[in-house]
């Protein structure tokens, strides 16, 4: 792409033949080129202040077959965390209106599951038609899914599939053997066909080189409809998982390459929602203000992830305020903001 293409105005549209030479060219800029033009991108499409909040809650946590070699719920690693049922549907409600009390606009649900099971599909869909109907927007990841299982979700009220491609193709064998990038882009196809939004992004900070990240953001760059919400994980290095090990020896990612990688998501997907996601706990508020600033516009609210800790609600208010940053929130959740259940 010649330089003159590289005005905020040409790439806030959005482009779905980027060449992955583009994509590492973009991470090659120099940082404050990058960061600036990220930026304009990223006022193209969005209020640079708003930023939305979403909630995760593992439903299902644990003993998930798996190999992922950077989770915690992994059946085939020992990281001390204990397998639990699905949840009851009460409970997942209680913990969604506390989401919602504490300023999350949308809730996502967390199965450590290979695949969904049909068996499963009827207490998923209360749940799912229970959390819609307190006003959150509604999110599941539970592995993989049939077309007829996608329709079915979607039929429970179900707005957002996650389900992240996580690297490169050829970084992928490095990081979970027991499914195929392949198989990922197929869950994704059926989400979209049964038209749902999509959450799909991945992980940096597991050991990968640079040309991976550039890798992962050409494959979500190219899907046949950019993702609607694009999670930039940092790895959170999980004790007892290979790449957590491996990370904690080798040290976590220069948090400046964590800001690229946002600022490349923000130019390659300009009207996606890009997700400071896994990795806030611990990260400073000026990195954090940093991948603000680089385009990212949502982020995970609450103590917990699915089953790390996450930056408490007290210490997010003083983000938002220093920050000046203001609460992204849909129409249905503003119309009622403390509305009944
Ligand atoms: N089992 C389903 C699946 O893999 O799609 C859903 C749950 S899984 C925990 C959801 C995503 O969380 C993974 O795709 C991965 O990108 C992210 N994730 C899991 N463990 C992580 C970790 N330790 N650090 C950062 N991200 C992580
Ligand atoms: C996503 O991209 N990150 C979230 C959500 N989608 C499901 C999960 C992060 C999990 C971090 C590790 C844990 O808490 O277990
Ligand atoms: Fe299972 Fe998802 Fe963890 Fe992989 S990331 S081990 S699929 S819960």
């Amino acid at each position: 792409m010649s330089a003159s293409a590289h005005t905020p105005e040409r790439l806030a549209i959005p482009r779905h033949d980027w060449t992955r030479a583009e994509v590492e060219a973009l991470f090659a800029m120099p940082f404050m080129e990058l960061v600036f033009l990220a930026a304009s991108v990223h006022r193209q499409h969005f209020d640079p202040s708003a930023v939305q909040k979403s909630q995760l809650l593992s439903v299902k946590t644990g003993g998930c077959a798996e190999n992922c070699g950077y989770c915690s719920q992994s059946a085939h690693f020992d990281t001390g965390l204990k397998a639990e049922k699905l949840m009851d549907t009460s409970s997942v409600l209680a913990e969604a209106m506390a989401a919602r009390a504490g300023g999350a606009d949308r809730f996502c649900m967390g199965a450590a599951w290979r695949e969904l099971k049909d068996r499963d599909l009827p207490k998923l869909a209360a749940m799912i038609s229970g959390v819609k109907a307190l006003g959150l927007q509604t999110c599941a990841t539970l592995g993989m899914l049939t077309p007829e299982q996608a329709r079915a979700l979607k039929e429970a009220g179900l707005d957002y599939y996650n389900h992240n491609l996580d690297t490169s193709p050829e970084y992928y064998a490095s990081v979970v053997t027991t499914r195929t990038y392949d198989e990922r882009l197929d869950t994704l196809k059926a989400v979209r066909e049964a038209g749902m939004s999509t959450c799909c992004g991945g992980i940096v900070g597991m050991g990968e080189s640079r040309a991976d990240r550039a890798g992962l953001l050409h494959a979500l760059a190219t899907l046949p409809e950019h993702p609607d919400s694009l999670p930039v994980n940092a790895l959170v290095p999980v004790a007892g998982t290979p790449l957590g090990d491996q990370v904690r020896a080798e040290g976590q990612i220069d948090p400046i390459e964590f800001v690229r990688t946002i600022a490349v998501a923000r130019l390659v997907c300009p009207r996606s929602i890009v997700r400071l996601s896994a990795g806030r706990e611990g990260m400073s508020e000026p990195v954090q203000a940093l991948c603000f600033l680089a385009g990212a516009n949502s982020i995970f609210v609450g103590s917990r992830l699915l089953t790390t800790p996450n930056p408490e609600q007290d210490a997010d208010a003083v983000l938002f305020a220093r920050l000046d940053l203001q609460p992204m929130m849909h129409e249905g959740l503003h119309e009622r903001p403390h509305g009944g259940a």
